[in-house]
């Protein structure tokens, strides 16, 4: 196989993230060399015809991928969810999370972070499984990167299922994540998901139409090693395998 390149976008509006920049889209992808530039400039697109509005700031990261670090994992199965309203939805997604592993507290604890952000936050918030706590440092949130499918394709025409299904099946396969909780930030999508037990169940109505708030969060074990789960997360490099039932 030839070799492989990371190539990141990360986009803003009032200038970069780090100077007090407003999210507006961030998304990746791993090519081979000679597609480099067209997925760049796609992601640059991307960036300029959003929903959340225009990014004045667009950062395009391409970084070759040695191929003995690339890790293959299965994808999730998918269930697709019908609820009519918020209250539904978020039903739903505590019936699917609530376990011997996730408590109906820290369930509640996620929805309320997620209701409560002022405004979406780039990364992911680490819940305490238990105790619903939230043990990420600081409010950049777990920026989990490196992933894609070379059978995307099959994973459906839908960018924001596809570019969710792997982004969740990385995180599931994380040594001490049980679950994940998420919605869009992106105002005119309000499809949102619970990915546990090796399941992405798909749950519409998780939001209110219009609303740029949402985002992401990962349940975890009481002993999970921090450090370690993000440094899988943000940098091993994953790529998402399809099952024959996805
Ligand atoms: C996002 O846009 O950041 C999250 C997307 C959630 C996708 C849910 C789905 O359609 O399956
Ligand atoms: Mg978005």
């Amino acid at each position: 196989m030839s070799e492989l390149y990371s190539v990141r976008m990360r986009a803003a509006q009032g200038g970069p993230h780090e100077k007090g920049g407003h999210h507006i889209s961030g998304a990746e992808r791993i090519v081979k060399l000679e597609e480099v530039g067209v997925i760049a400039q796609s992601l640059a697109d991307r960036a300029l015809h959003h929903s959340k509005g225009t990014a004045d700031f667009i950062n395009i990261i391409v970084d070759l991928i040695p191929s003995n670090e690339i890790i293959y994992i299965d994808c999730l199965e998918v269930e697709e969810h019908r609820a009519k309203t918020i209250a539904e939805a978020h039903q739903l997604a505590i019936e699917f999370l609530q376990g011997p592993e996730i408590t109906e507290v820290a369930i509640q604890n996620a929805i309320t972070l997620l209701k409560e952000l002022d405004s979406s936050i780039r990364g992911a918030m680490l819940v305490d499984a238990t105790t619903g706590k939230r043990i990420d440092v600081g409010n950049r949130g777990v920026r989990v990167s490196h992933m894609d499918s070379f059978d995307s394709e099959a994973l459906g025409d839908n960018d924001h299922m596809r570019e969710a299904l792997v982004l969740a099946s990385k995180v599931q396969s994380g040594k001490g994540i049980v679950g994940e909780l998420c919605w869009s930030d992106d105002p005119d999508y309000t499809v949102g998901y619970v990915a546990c037990n090796g399941i992405y169940h798909r749950i519409p109505n998780m939001k209110e139409l219009g609303s740029a708030i949402g985002g992401r969060v990962f349940f975890v074990r009481s002993d999970i090693d921090r450090d370690s789960i993000i440094e899988y997360l943000e940098k091993t490099p994953v790529l998402v395998q399809r099952r024959h039932n996805v």
